[in-house]
């Protein structure tokens, strides 16, 4: 049987990450897969990196191409009422956030990893965890027909919502919080020059759209829409009408059209289960929460848990101190409910609910009226968009 101290479930930013800061500790894992290589590092998602997020990735050697192909914000657009309003994060906090595609990260990991010996099964089925609340706990899967099993000091569940990790843990253990909003996302990534520097978040009044990019070529934009709505039935003119309708307020702003590359809808939800620990088995990212993606924080989380398991699992290693680990859950929530509180608060100010009511309406327009209006309130927003401070 093959031997790792450390199993990783999922290759996604938080599991890759992991990987590689352990390695920079001279500890080994291996990350098991499921899906192909071409799959993961061609699955589009976020955008938004904050600094500190930035910081740690730099830190672990992954930034190389990211500090010269991503581009630096120093500010949001908030749009409503037929006008824009500029939050400006550098003079409020002094921050900025990077924007770089997800994806972008998770080719640059994988090839880190890879070039230095790291372990990436990819097409591994079937994960299974076995005697997680015991010291030796291990990890079976399906590869090309045959099986394997690894046997581990840890295991940890990175594989996103819909992974293995989560449901391992034994009937009644976890306690889960969850808010399903009414309605989804639809993104598409569009061959045109980005319009405007910055992103503009937009209420109007058919509903939320965002404004975004990736690169000089290539603008990111999101609609609210029903989260049941077939994608068929938003044809490329739909939705280029819905997003001249609802980001070209104030002045003579107007978007780009290009070739439509992807095109998906993202139902939204708010989630948590507490605790992120049984025994040996510890979660870390969206295998353990989710945030509606209005405040840009699921990738971003996702570093900060892995940041602190890496921390926590080093001293073990080293010292055989276990007081790191012991904390790993307490410390990782009290920023994931703060970045919930926020994602929670961006998106019920921003999105047309479909029972709204007058007051409703008048209640958000006066939010946005104070959060770019008072200085408070603005640096309120800033200092969360931006990140956090790290405890650890
Ligand atoms: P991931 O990225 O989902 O990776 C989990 C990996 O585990 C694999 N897996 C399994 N492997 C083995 N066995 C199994 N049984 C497995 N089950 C699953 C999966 O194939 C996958 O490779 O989770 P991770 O690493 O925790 O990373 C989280 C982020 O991906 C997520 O929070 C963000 O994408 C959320 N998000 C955003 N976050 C930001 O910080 N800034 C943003 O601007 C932002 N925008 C977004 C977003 C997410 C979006 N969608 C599509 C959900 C915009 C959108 C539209
Ligand atoms: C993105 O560019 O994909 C993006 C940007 C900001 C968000 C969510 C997604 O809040």
């Amino acid at each position: 049987m093959e031997r790792t101290q450390v199993a990783i479930i999922g290759a996604g930013p938080a599991g890759l990450l992991l990987s590689q800061l352990l390695h920079l500790q001279g500890i080994d894992s291996i990350v098991l897969e499921k899906r192909s290589r071409t799959y993961v590092e061609g699955r589009i998602r976020a955008g938004v990196i904050e600094k500190g997020a930035a910081e740690t990735l730099i830190e672990a050697g992954l930034g190389e191409r990211m500090q010269q192909e991503s581009m630096i914000h120093r500010g949001i657009e908030l749009a409503f009422s037929g006008k824009r309003h500029r939050i400006d994060f550098e003079a409020l906090t002094g921050g900025w956030v990077m924007v770089y595609g997800q994806h972008e990260v998770v080719i640059d990991m994988i090839a880190k990893r890879l070039g230095t010996g790291g372990k990436i099964v990819f097409g591994a089925e079937d994960v299974t965890l076995h005697d997680v609340d015991s010291g030796s706990p291990r990890v079976s899967f399906n590869k090309d027909g045959s099986h394997h099993e690894i046997a581990c000091d840890f295991v940890a569940g990175c594989d996103g919502y819909h992974g293995v990790s989560r449901s391992s843990f034994p009937e009644g253990k976890l306690k889960a919080f969850e808010r399903v909003y009414p309605f989804g996302w639809l993104g598409i990534l569009a061959e045109a020059a980005p319009a405007s520097e910055e992103l503009i978040y937009s209420l109007h009044d058919n509903g939320f759209a965002l404004f975004s990019m990736r690169s000089p070529t290539v603008t990111r934009l999101y609609l609210q829409c029903d989260p049941a709505d077939d994608i068929g039935s938003w044809s490329n003119d739909r939705i280029w009408s819905e997003l001249h309708t609802r980001l070209e307020v104030g002045g003579d702003f107007r978007i780009n059209e290009g070739a439509v590359r992807e095109k998906s809808i993202t139902p939204m939800r708010s989630f948590v289960v507490e605790p992120m620990r049984h025994g040996r088995l510890f979660l870390a990212g969206d295998s353990a929460h989710i945030v509606p993606p209005t405040g840009a924080k699921g990738m971003n989380l996702a570093v900060a848990d892995v940041r602190v398991l890496a921390r926590a699992l080093a001293e073990f290693f080293k010292s055989g101190r276990e007081d790191l680990l012991d904390g790993y859950s307490e410390t990782c929530l009290r920023r994931i409910w703060k970045a919930e509180r926020f994602s929670w608060w961006m998106t019920s100010m921003l999105h047309r609910a479909p029972d709204d009511d007058a007051f409703g309406r008048r209640i958000q327009l006066a939010e946005l009226d104070y959060v770019t209006g008072s200085e408070a309130a603005s640096k309120s927003l800033a200092e969360n968009y931006i990140g956090l401070p790290f405890d650890d």
